[in-house]
């Protein structure tokens, strides 16, 4: 029996196999609860992302793939308010806390901030309701953190999921998706929805082609003869500190680029990049650079003061609009300029890329894929800026071992890559990664924890774990 089969036998939700249920077990074991509690078990896969990379927030495409790693949040109601959380790794510290209208983040970096992020989304969606129920819960994961393979949204979505079946509530995936974008915010990440909608929408042996504004995916089969073998730089890509620093200073490029742009083309009301795509369909990505590069100089002032006279605007309101306020503002760092015609061409040049990748995939034509996705990381590297020298060796090192294609996977400066190669090669290319990177940057251990080939997995789901065998 082929395993969707085997799944399907066992009358299990796509995704769950008997491994990840006696995962999900272990975990549930943990919970304090009376025999005839009702426990749920939420699975939700981290993702690699094939293409489209820091394109989402600006609204625009992504070609990413739910991956065969999760996490399990265990949930079981209780009648005191709050919520008691548990991680099966020891790294993470037992928390507990009210649930409010207004849920106060803890300090900047706790990992149960997700939960916080995810709880308050479906408070936030489910607002005319008052009488929630709290919840204990464990999380259990095998989605490795801090690189680039999206361990945190596996968190909120699973976490939101679990909330909303211990309090009987239901909501249709695409508006579960855009409501887990908009809480994961929470954290103070001005992130796209890329990696929530596909790990509540991904789907077994399929890449999704995300398109936003609406929310809308297509499935796009895997060709059998590909294999995506991910690597991890061991760079740490925390998101809680520098790298959300320079995340979020992408993000007030990206849509700084875009306001100068539409205010040169006269067009109302654009904020991301993704406004002027769809309002001049037409109009090519070099056109569009060459246009932004007459409107104002490449690199502006991070007071704003400079943009705001561009635009017309008054410095405070482009300031209160871009940089929101609150726990979740972004703080610029002043000693540089905001790179604006850079950051653009690698937006708009990306979606050129991400749009023809999706028919190449589906067309099976895995060279033209590989060409794409290093031209992805060339753009990441020269125009976003967001590669690293241990990214590059272990790109270049793919390559060398016979990949089709090779490129950082994620928000970068640090964290994993992606290749594309025939199955044939998958030996061929990891042996490279191993010898050229592994074998230099930390010689005498052994390689295999960090890299591996990955299968494209389902999408999340939940199940009433006290109705299984
Ligand atoms: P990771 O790799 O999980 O940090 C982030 C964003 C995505 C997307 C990518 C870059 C979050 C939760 N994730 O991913 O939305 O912008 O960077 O393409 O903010």
């Amino acid at each position: 029996m082929v395993q969707a089969e085997k799944e399907t036998a066992m009358n299990l939700p796509d995704g769950w196999d008997a491994e990840e249920l006696a995962r999900a077990k272990l975990l549930g074991a943990k919970i304090p609860t009376s025999a005839n509690a009702q426990i749920f078990a939420a699975r939700a896969p981290g993702r690699v992302n094939l293409i489209g990379e820091h394109t989402d927030y600006s609204g625009l495409p992504v070609l990413p793939v739910a991956i065969d790693r999760s996490t399990i949040v265990i949930a079981a109601g209780n009648d005191t308010g709050e919520v008691e959380l548990a991680n099966a790794d020891p790294a993470w510290p037992a928390r507990r806390f009210e649930i409010e209208r207004h849920i106060a983040p803890y300090e900047t970096g706790d990992w149960a901030n997700y939960v916080k992020a995810a709880i308050q989304g479906v408070l936030d969606q489910f607002s005319a309701r008052s009488n929630w129920r709290g919840a204990s819960m464990v999380v259990g994961s095998t989605v490795p953190p801090a690189a680039g393979l999206s361990s945190s949204s596996a968190l909120t979505v699973a976490t939101a999921m679990a909330f909303m079946a211990v309090n009987q509530l239901k909501l249709d995936p695409l508006e579960t998706a855009a409501m887990v974008a908009r809480s994961e915010r929470y954290v103070g990440t001005h992130g796209g929805g890329m990696d929530q909608a596909v790990s509540i929408l991904g789907r077994r042996d399929h890449a999704l082609f995300i398109e936003f504004d609406p929310l809308r995916v297509r499935a796009i089969k895997m060709p059998a003869n590909a294999a995506l073998i991910v690597a991890d730089s061991r760079q740490i890509a925390d998101k809680s500190g520098t790298v959300r620093a320079e995340y979020n200073r992408r993000v007030v490029e990206c849509s700084l680029a875009a306001r100068i742009l539409g205010h040169a083309l006269k067009l109302d009301g654009v904020r991301i990049l993704g406004d002027l795509v769809r309002a001049l369909p037409h109009r090519n990505a070099a056109d569009l650079v060459e246009t932004l590069a007459a409107a104002a100089p490449a690199r502006l002032n991070a007071n704003l003061k400079e943009a705001a006279s561009i635009l017309g605007v008054a410095q405070s309101s482009l300031d209160a609009e871009l940089l929101s306020e609150g726990s979740t503002r972004i703080v610029l760092d002043s000693s540089r300029p905001l790179e604006i015609l850079k950051r653009a061409r690698h937006v708009l040049s990306e979606t050129n890329r991400v749009i023809r990748a999706a028919d190449v995939l589906e067309a099976g034509h895995l060279d033209e894929m590989g060409t794409l996705m290093n031209a992805s990381h060339q753009s990441l590297a020269g125009d976003f800026e967001c590669s690293t020298a241990r990214l590059d060796a272990l790109v270049e090192c793919a390559r060398r071992g016979g990949a089709l294609g090779a490129r950082l996977t994620g928000a970068g400066f640090g964290g994993s890559i992606v290749a594309l190669c025939d199955v044939t090669r998958a030996e061929a290319v990891i042996e490279s990664i191993d010898r050229g990177y592994y074998a230099q940057q930390h010689p005498g251990a052994p390689p295999e924890p960090w890299r591996a080939v990955f299968h494209s997995g389902a999408g999340a789901s939940v199940l009433d774990l006290s109705a299984t065998a």
